[in-house]
């Protein structure tokens, strides 16, 4: 009989390892990430003026509420195999929130270096509540990652930033999901650049997909914070600033890459500003989808090159990756509205208000 049961998800590694270069020693340690949904927003679509077919990718859905999962599944596999009792890594919030469930889940520890006051309350508590030791720097992301790297050359400790090739090969499973459920790649992908290993990641993975079986290459567009756009700029920024702490990097470690995915895919590396972040996550928001800052800002780059007309995706397929679930950083939210009125438990009350705010 047939149940209309789809087949299990079983995790990116079980779904795509044989076409990810993992080691053989890797032992799938998985929290059955990816999978995740591909939904349609045509009003998002026309609010933005877009004539396209465009879909966000919700990265937020997994099961640590962002895109990390993918390529952490991946590297901690394959420290797990090798024998690695301990990870390190550098954060904006993000990845210590994925390091740090997948090291639980592995049975390793996991240290997390983030830059002092930077990181998002749900991030921080992600982290802690798996287990990790978090230190806090006086210092940026940046100088987080040059620590972390050198921990790793000192100490037998696995270093899971995307500096480790792993992440890319599990990071790359998104772009193989958008062809899977298109039938062929995107026209265009849209998504936020950070320390640039997504952008590296996607372009990676369609590439080696259109080798294989011809599914078509996107046009990537990546999107930078104005306060902290080293790839726009052309050279580091010192004091990187934006509201999307998710992504105040001045000195991506996948910088070459990163211009080079623009490059060749016919695309570009732009910048938006807070205030067109912030606009973004809240007309997503009003579509019913929820994410962090920073995974708004692939889109208010496609609503500014639409408004600037320096796009024409009429009738085109586009992809909007939103990278982290908004749940991470209610503050955001929270603090730029007034608390909810309070009233007595009664309908009077209750009527008296709907009469006078006319809900
Ligand atoms: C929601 O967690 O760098 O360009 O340390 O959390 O691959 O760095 C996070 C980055 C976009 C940028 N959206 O991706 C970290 C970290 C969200 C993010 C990015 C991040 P990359």
């Amino acid at each position: 009989m047939n149940t209309g049961q789809a087949q299990p998800h079983q995790g990116v590694i079980a779904r795509y390892r044989a076409v990810m270069d993992l080691p053989q020693h890797a032992i799938p340690v998985t929290l059955l990430e990816g999978n995740t949904p591909l939904i349609p927003v045509p009003q998002l679509a026309q609010a933005i003026g877009a004539q396209c077919d465009l879909f966000v990718k919700f990265e937020g859905m997994n099961p640590t509420g962002s895109f990390k999962d993918r390529g952490m599944t991946a590297a901690i596999s394959e420290a797990l195999g090798r024998g690695a009792g301990a990870v390190v890594c550098a954060s904006t919030g993000n990845t210590a929130a994925s390091a740090a469930a997948y090291a639980a889940r592995a049975g390793m520890r996991c240290l997390v270096i983030i830059p002092s006051g930077k990181v998002a309350a749900g991030k921080l508590a992600g982290a802690v509540a798996h287990g990790a030791q978090v230190i806090q720097i006086d210092g940026s992301f940046d100088d987080a990652l040059d620590l972390v790297v050198r921990i790793s050359q000192r100490h037998p400790i696995a270093l899971v930033n995307s500096l480790n090739p792993y992440r890319l090969e599990g990071q790359k499973t998104a772009a193989f999901e958008i062809i899977d459920e298109l039938g062929s790649a995107p026209d265009w992908l849209c998504l936020p650049v950070g320390n640039a290993g997504n952008i590296t990641s996607y372009w990676l993975g369609f590439t080696q997909a259109n080798a294989r079986d011809g599914s078509g290459l996107p046009r990537i567009l990546g999107v930078q914070a104005s306060g902290s756009a080293p790839l726009v700029l052309g050279h580091p920024v010192e004091n990187p600033e934006t509201v999307a702490t998710a992504i105040r990097i001045g000195k991506p470690a996948r910088a070459e890459e990163a211009l080079q995915a623009a490059e060749q895919s016919q695309g570009r590396i732009i910048a938006v500003s807070d205030d067109d972040i912030l606009a973004m996550q809240k007309l997503l928001a009003r579509s019913g989808i929820w994410v962090e800052p920073a995974s708004a800002t692939g889109l208010a780059g496609l609503a500014h090159e639409l408004k600037h007309r320096r796009v024409d995706i009429r009738g085109q397929r586009v992809v909007a990756v939103c990278t982290g679930h908004g749940l991470k950083d209610p503050d955001i939210i929270t603090r730029s509205f007034p608390t909810p009125t309070s009233i007595p438990a009664s309908m009077d009350a209750i009527e008296a208000l709907l009469r006078a705010d006319s809900f």
